[in-house]
């Protein structure tokens, strides 16, 4: 016996306490397994010796979009990038604290995001005082806490980023790393289409036989060097992100409004570079994908160190050209692309190439257009052009504890949104059940991820 249709006024409730019950699969962030180790805080005056799994206070003040806000307030000529970034962890975040949360109001999402996972994690800020946190977390164990953590923000599982091409994360695979089955790798690949060359050097130094020219022979050990780390991290997905001006095909004239293509100057070095990156695409990423049954995510739109002093604060949001994930959609229809912009301006027209390829798969508000305002905007019109086949949010967390805050922020938000949309379908006379709800939630929050894996 079908349960009875939902009436207009039980719609919110139902979505809300649907999208707060169902648990998460995260695929994209930068978080690590606490097998990979944490970093080790030392005395003040030197930095913190680096680690992987990030969490607690100093780490959730210290993030990158924190830094970027507190040198708005604090210049560089009043605190040197050098000075700062000798600072112990303690030091940044006292520093960040005293000047973005204490001396004015802490209301951007990232200052927000800091205030709702101290929140949630039960502590107290109303003195102002960071002490009483800091004696709270320096009591915390790391792996019972990463259990804490994900239950508090309803995450099942978190997909991690694991760029081969860092040396320290590239040693500590070699080492031999199981993680926790909660949290997945994903190949990330940047240098390969962004720096050919680089990468060819790294890549011959660790006994593939590449050279710079992309010809047969170093297509089959550049496909080698992919299937070895694939099959070592157990790889779900290839990832890598592209500048603005990446276009596809390289070389398409698009003066003449052609898809994709152009951007970037004909027969230069960048021409040369990109040209390269073409092949190593074509021929090496998206054919081994393809093999393995994998998808290639492509997070488009980031011009990187446009102030290198802020290090991983100082990349910047450029618009993009969907025009080029078409023609690559169109090109590969046995590839699978997972997609997201970092342009606002590009959101639109990406949603739309979306309706076009059953290849392409849409997901998350990412970075820069990660605020209450863009998710709105964005799954709004997701909604309304993609129905329930996209993947309205990934965290991108860096820090563990920061899924607390993303999480909470962006249900809330994701909540709003599709109960506007099944009032919509109420008032238009669908019997919406709560199963209705549950099942369409389950898919946004995890099977659309899962079920695109596994197409
Ligand atoms: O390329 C990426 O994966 C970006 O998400 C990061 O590089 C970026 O620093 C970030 O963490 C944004 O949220
Ligand atoms: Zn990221």
């Amino acid at each position: 016996m079908t349960a009875a249709p939902l009436t207009r006024d039980q719609v919110e409730s139902v979505v809300s306490s649907a999208v707060r019950a169902q648990p998460v699969v995260d695929m994209h962030t930068h978080l690590y397994a606490p097998v990979f180790g944490s970093p080790v805080p030392t005395s003040a005056g030197k930095a913190d010796r680096g680690g992987f799994l990030l969490w607690g206070l100093d780490e959730l003040l210290t993030y990158h979009y924190l830094v970027a806000e507190v040198y708005r307030v604090v210049p560089a000529t009043v605190l040197p990038y050098e000075r700062f970034w000798k600072m112990t962890k303690a030091e940044q975040a006292d520093h960040i604290w005293k000047h973005l949360f204490v001396e004015r109001s802490p209301i951007s999402e990232a200052c927000r995001g800091v205030l709702t996972a101290l929140r949630k994690l039960g502590l107290d800020v109303s003195d102002r005082s960071l002490a009483p946190a800091r004696k709270w977390f320096a009591q915390q164990d790391p792996s019972r806490y990463v259990d804490r953590v994900m239950e508090l923000a309803n995450v099942e599982s978190i997909t991690m980023t694991n760029p081969v091409f860092d040396d320290a994360e590239r040693e500590r695979w070699l080492k031999g790393v199981k993680p926790d089955p909660r949290f997945e790798a994903v190949l990330r690949i940047d240098p390969l289409l962004r720096d050919w060359p680089a990468a060819a050097k790294k890549m011959h130094a660790w006994g593939y036989a590449v050279g710079t020219e992309v010809d047969d022979a170093t297509v089959e050990e550049a496909r080698r060097f992919l299937r070895d780390w694939i099959d070592r991290q157990k790889a779900i997905y290839l990832a890598l992100s592209l500048p603005p001006d990446w276009r596809y095909p390289a070389d398409a004239d698009t003066s003449s409004g052609g898809t994709g293509g152009g951007g970037i100057s004909a027969g230069g070095p960048a021409d040369l570079l990109a040209r390269a990156g073409q092949s190593i695409l074509e021929r090496v990423v998206l054919p081994v994908c393809a093999e393995r049954g994998l998808p290639f995510a492509m997070m488009i739109g980031s011009r990187l160190r446009v102030n290198p002093d802020l290090r991983d604060a100082g990349d910047m949001v450029g618009k993009a050209d969907v025009a080029s994930v078409t023609s690559l959609a169109r090109a590969f229809p046995q590839n699978k692309f997972f997609v997201t912009m970092l342009s606002r301006e590009n959101q639109h027209e990406l949603a739309v190439a979306a309706r076009k390829f059953g290849n392409l798969m849409v997901f998350g508000c990412w970075w820069f257009v990660n605020n209450p305002s863009l998710i709105d905007e964005i799954t709004r019109m997701r909604v309304e052009l993609l129905g329930t086949s996209f993947i309205p949010q990934h965290s991108d967390a860096r820090v563990l504890d920061q899924l607390v805050y993303k999480w909470d922020h962006s249900r809330g938000l994701i909540a709003s949104v599709l109960a506007d949309k099944y009032r919509d379908a109420v008032d238009a006379g669908w019997p919406l059940t709560t199963a209705d709800v549950e099942r369409d939630v389950r898919l946004y929050l995890k099977d659309n991820f899962r079920d695109f894996l596994k197409r």
